[in-house]
């Protein structure tokens, strides 16, 4: 088997259960994408509305204008996709100077109570593979992962071609 990185091609979570993905998940770890906009402290918070339709606030530590240090906070809503694991998320911020936009928001992996792998990719290359793109791991646990998903996480990153692109994303209570 030969890893051939084509986005079309990358695995995603089977059949995966959006009330079971409600609630807080602590991000560890991150790839950023150009144009990086969350730092740090990030903490996601997933909904299902009384429509099914699944929400999300996230806030986290961003520098805006140069040098302004703030924590945004940022607000999302999902539509789905016949793949229950692929949406579009379109997200802004609390304040207008905030990023905007909409993007692809693959669930790859999570056991819902541990640990879950995120991933979006921005720009497709021409070759099929992603030329701009940012994934998050999230924790359920504001320490981190347990060692046992650690070696699950670093198998699916390697499955989606982001193996050592990763930092390392610190808590520290600024937001
Ligand atoms: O930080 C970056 O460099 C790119 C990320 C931009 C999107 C941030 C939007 C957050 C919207 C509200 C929350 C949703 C939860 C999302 C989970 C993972 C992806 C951000």
């Amino acid at each position: 088997w030969a890893q051939d990185c084509q986005v079309s091609n990358i695995q995603v979570m089977q059949n995966f259960d959006r009330s079971r993905y409600t609630g807080r998940w602590y991000a560890v770890a991150k790839k950023d994408p150009v144009g990086l906009f969350l730092l740090d402290n990030v903490i996601t918070q997933f909904s299902v509305d009384e429509s099914g339709k699944m929400t999300a606030t996230a806030h986290g530590r961003v520098i805006i204008l140069n040098n302004w240090e703030m924590c945004a906070n940022m607000f999302a809503t999902f539509e789905d996709t016949p793949d229950p694991a692929k949406f579009k998320m379109r997200y802004w911020g609390a304040a207008s100077y905030l990023q905007s936009g909409n993007d692809d928001h693959w669930v790859i992996d999570t056991d819902y109570d541990n640990y879950a792998i995120h991933y979006s990719c921005r720009e497709v290359d021409l070759d099929g593979t992603c030329l701009d793109g940012y994934s998050f791991i999230f924790s359920r646990h504001p320490t981190g992962l347990r060692p046992e998903d650690q070696k699950i996480v670093t198998n699916k990153k390697k499955e989606i071609c982001l193996l050592g692109k990763y930092r390392r994303v610190g808590h520290t209570g600024f937001c």
